[in-house]
């Protein structure tokens, strides 16, 4: 759906906030809101106006395209030395039995098992297990790329790179020139939760910091590696961390350009030591979309991770500055369906992925990791899609 001037005008006139009123024209003539300017939004911006100026944003850099990829993910462990209060995923390394640990010979079976599937890309991730360690994880690396070199491989976050590299005693520098010579293509969002100490020290004291998760982003995009940003928000945070959150991430892309997109990730309370916390409403959802896309000016994409907001959620977050919806997802991702998110277990066809898309005119657009374009589905039919195995 197409945002017009009018609707536009509309929208910033009827605003009796003389603030948002300038925030909205910056963001038309295409200037930066600042720090306090992004808390206004979430304080006094209501869901039509945030979401108006959020389509204008995204229509602007994107029209109506919106990009999917197709890409399986594998666990390695759920075994994790640490213990965030969120996570519902993890067993604690004391209570390993109870949780599992994949050998690199099962991970290649798990890679092998899309032999025949045009798939482009493996999200590996996983809790950090002791004995998994650089040594274990370059092995992995290098069978996949002898296997199929041309699949893309995202993997590891910071938090999982900061205990291999500590555990074999390199630097960050080294460590992830070994990871990326070994087929380290580029590295997934995660870990990133909220990075202000003050709500850090909170819900995952014990795991890297703020300076160490950028400091690892920023060495792997030194490399010419490409990476992606996830903010984990709606539990305990306020609106100035989420902000401060964005201001760390829009500064460093400044500086180095290596960011492809930002994920808000929204808590899920099941199963956790954080289960009293209650969750957010769909309304604060968009509204956080929507100031993501406002923010993250330097920032190409925002992506929606439909697995965890299920999937009419997913499209609405089209129409507030969402232009990915992630990928087929192939697999139980166990990280999401335990902590409660909509799909238990997450996979969809590409030939659902494109109807969901243009459900809400839009139009389907098949990315690599990289977001090289590969097929324009607009013109596809289900019926088109679903007989074509190259395809499907
Ligand atoms: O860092 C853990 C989150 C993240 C919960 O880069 C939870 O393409 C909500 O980063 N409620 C890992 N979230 C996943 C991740 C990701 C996902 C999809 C795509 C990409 C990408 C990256 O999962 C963790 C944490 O923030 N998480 N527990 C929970 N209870
Ligand atoms: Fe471990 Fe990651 Fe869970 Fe934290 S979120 S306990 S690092 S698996």
């Amino acid at each position: 759906m197409k945002t017009s001037e009018t609707q536009l005008l509309d929208v910033l006139i009827t605003t009796a906030d003389k603030s948002l009123q300038s925030i909205a024209e910056k963001i038309i003539t295409g200037k930066r809101i600042n720090f306090n300017e992004g808390i206004l939004l979430f304080e006094k911006g209501s869901l039509p106006f945030l979401g108006t100026l959020a389509n204008y944003v995204r229509e602007q850099k994107h029209g109506n395209k919106t990009y999917f990829n197709r890409n399986f993910h594998i666990e390695p462990t759920n075994v994790c030395v640490f213990s965030c209060k969120f996570c519902a995923y993890s067993r604690l390394y004391a209570h390993r039995e109870e949780g599992w640990e994949l050998s690199i010979e099962q991970m290649l079976d798990i890679v092998k098992s899309y032999d025949e599937k045009p798939v482009t890309e493996v999200h590996i991730v996983g809790g950090v297990h002791p004995k998994m360690d650089l040594n274990f994880f370059t092995s992995l690396l290098k069978a996949i790329k002898a296997h199929r070199p041309n699949l893309h491989i995202k993997a590891f976050t910071p938090v999982e790179l900061d205990y291999m590299f500590r555990k074999a005693k390199v630097s960050v520098e080294e460590g992830m020139r070994i990871a990326h010579e070994a087929g380290l293509d580029s590295l997934p969002g995660g870990g990133a939760e909220i990075f202000h100490p003050e709500i850090r020290e909170k819900i995952c004291a014990d795991k890297v910091d703020a300076e160490g998760w950028l400091h690892i982003h920023k060495t792997a995009h030194q490399l010419g590696m490409h990476t992606n940003a996830t903010m984990l928000y709606g539990h305990i945070e306020q609106y100035w961390h989420r902000v401060d959150h964005m201001e760390r991430l829009r500064k460093l892309q400044d500086e180095t350009g290596g960011f492809n997109t930002f994920i808000p990730l929204k808590f899920r309370n099941k199963d956790n030591d954080m289960s009293h916390v209650p969750e957010s409403t769909i309304i604060e959802d968009l509204k956080m979309y929507a100031v993501a896309r406002l923010y993250l000016d330097n920032f190409a994409h925002i992506k929606a991770y439909w697995p965890m907001l299920g999937r009419k959620n997913a499209q609405l977050t089209l129409q507030f500055g969402v232009n990915d919806i992630d990928g087929t997802i192939d697999d139980s991702t166990k990280i999401y369906s335990m902590a409660g998110s909509e799909e238990q277990n997450p996979s969809m066809s590409t030939a659902d992925l494109v109807t969901l898309i243009k459900q809400v005119n839009r139009h389907p657009i098949e990315r690599d990791t990289l977001y090289n374009e590969i097929r324009d589905y607009s013109n596809l039919s289900y019926k088109d899609i679903v007989a074509n195995p190259l395809l499907n």
